[in-house]
């Protein structure tokens, strides 16, 4: 499965309390103050990471702390500070904090970003000297680190996108090239979301079925072309047991065309779907028939492993 947002929270480090004290040494009965400031608590950062499951992790653990800062001691020594904790987050994520909706995005690997400061460490007596006060007792709290809930939300572009009429195997075909559970069932529109999943690092979505119409807001599917729109390809499903497969791919081309002409200059490769409910005659057939398309047509069945490794290799390709 493929988590694609998650709702964490976080907080930075508290920075240490500077400390009283007063030097305490032989000889000198009466010392001045010693006392050190607290360390800094730790704050918390974003590191971008290539691997785009990276929010998998998100689904057990959701509270973070960095480490708090340590008091100040005597001699006029600061606390040390607390370590700083690095999350790591797929690029593409975009970070927002539900409480102030201020927004972040991670848009690279690499990329480092601060979105919990730690809290200050407080001064300690030694500070407070002064001409008229030689012995004070004042120090500062450290302040408090930033806490936050954030919503983590991954924004991927596929690289391939599998379009169709409904029911056609488009989710099944997903489920089996990737680790994805999408829904899966013998009627229309059982998809109403995108699904994604990854396939040997090429990012596969399942769209929702298209039907005549959809462009102009029939059905679920024109809700959801704008998630092909940045697809490198299109893998067009044709299912094997349709009473007229030309015409449907025709239909399914008239509606992209009609959302958006550009859609149709993709490279697209069609799939003759449920391919062991149609004999080899009936195959055949269909490949003739396509030929008009001039597009390359393979025929694909989730029950028959060589077809599935050789369009997997094929989808590699495309990508
Ligand atoms: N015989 C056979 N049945 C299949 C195959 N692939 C999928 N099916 C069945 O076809 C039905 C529809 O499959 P889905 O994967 O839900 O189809 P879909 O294209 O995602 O459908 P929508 O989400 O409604 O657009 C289910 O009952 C599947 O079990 C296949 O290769 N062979
Ligand atoms: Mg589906």
């Amino acid at each position: 499965m493929l988590v694609d947002e998650a709702v964490i929270k976080i907080e930075a480090g508290n920075g240490g309390n500077g400390k009283v004290s007063f030097r305490r040494e032989k000889f000198v009965p009466k010392g001045g103050p010693d006392g050190g400031d607290g360390g800094n608590g730790g704050s918390i950062y974003f590191r971008g990471i290539e691997d785009i499951t990276g929010l998998n992790k998100f689904r057990f653990k959701k509270e973070f702390k960095a480490q708090d800062g340590e008091p100040g001691q005597s001699r006029k020594k600061t606390g040390a500070n607390g370590r700083d904790l690095v999350l790591a987050l797929p690029a593409g994520t975009v970070i927002k904090d539900l409480g102030t909706d201020e927004t972040w995005e991670i848009v690279q690997a690499g990329e480092e970003i601060l979105v919990a400061e730690g809290g200050k460490g407080g001064r300690g007596n030694w500070h407070f000297r002064s001409a008229t006060n030689q012995t004070p007792k004042e120090f500062e709290y450290g302040t408090y680190g930033r806490k936050r809930e954030l919503l983590l939300e991954l924004r991927l572009v596929a690289d391939l996108g599998f379009i169709g009429f409904p029911s056609v195997g488009k989710s099944s075909l997903l489920n089996e090239f990737t680790q994805a559970s999408a829904k899966v069932a013998p009627y229309h529109f059982t998809t109403l979301e995108p699904n994604l999943g990854v396939m040997d690092g090429v990012i596969l979505a399942d769209l929702p079925g298209l039907i005549e119409g959809a462009s102009g807001g029939k059905g679920l599917g024109i809700k959801f072309l704008k998630h092909i729109k940045r697809t490198k390809a299109l893998v067009h499903c044709v299912s094997a047991d349709s009473k007229n497969p030309l015409k449907d791919y025709k239909d399914v081309r008239k509606e992209l065309g009609d959302y958006d002409k550009e859609l149709l200059l993709k490279p697209e490769l069609i799939l003759i779907t449920k391919s062991d409910l149609a004999s080899k005659e009936d195959l055949k057939n269909i490949k003739e028939k396509l030929k008009e398309t001039k597009k390359e047509v393979l025929p694909v069945s989730i029950y028959d492993y060589d077809q599935m490794q050789t369009v997997r290799e094929r989808l590699k390709k495309l990508a």
